[in-house]
């Protein structure tokens, strides 16, 4: 759309400069640099008041968590470690103004990705009841553990790791 209203301008085309260390950055349009500006200090007052999206994660990277049991339901790729799932925009614990929903004890499935392995806990900052999972879980309420009977609807925190 963007492309027809604006002829000529394409989204990463632009000038570039070599930075110090050599790598190569888009110097953004006058124009679109408030917008990024903007999203910026927005993502700033999230982080320190309330939820926030996880990644971008690469697609192959990581792992991928589901709401409901058999891989269903809204998913969230996790390519980073995460230290507090409920700062992680999610679909679980939502207010009555449809805000404020996170990853918290939400999880009920988990595919592991080809060359990934995971380790998740029932609380934050890496804390409590902890399982390594290596491969796909179709139905975290399967799995017993210290959590909640179970790891259902349990899991805090995650972390990740490449296995190669
Ligand atoms: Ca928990």
């Amino acid at each position: 759309m963007s492309r027809e209203r604006f002829p000529g301008v394409r989204s990463g085309g632009g000038p570039r400069y070599r930075s110090p260390a050599g790598l190569l950055y888009p110097v953004p349009a006058m124009r679109t640099a408030p917008r990024v500006l903007c999203a910026a200090a927005v993502a700033l007052l999230i982080a320190a008041c309330g939820t926030a999206p996880l990644g971008p994660t690469p697609l192959d990277e990581g792992i991928v968590v589901y709401i409901h049991s058999g891989f269903r339901g809204t998913s969230q790729q996790v390519g980073a470690d995460v230290t507090d799932l409920t700062k992680a925009e999610g679909p679980c614990a939502i207010d009555e103004n449809g805000g404020g929903g996170s990853w918290n004890d939400c999880i009920s499935s988990i595919r592991v990705l080809p060359g990934w392995t995971a380790r998740i806990y029932g609380d934050k900052n890496f804390r409590g009841a902890v399982l390594d999972v290596t491969s796909d879980i179709p139905d975290l309420s399967a799995i017993d553990g210290d959590c909640s009977g179970s790891y259902n609807d349990c899991i805090s925190s995650i972390r990740v790791m490449r296995t190669q």
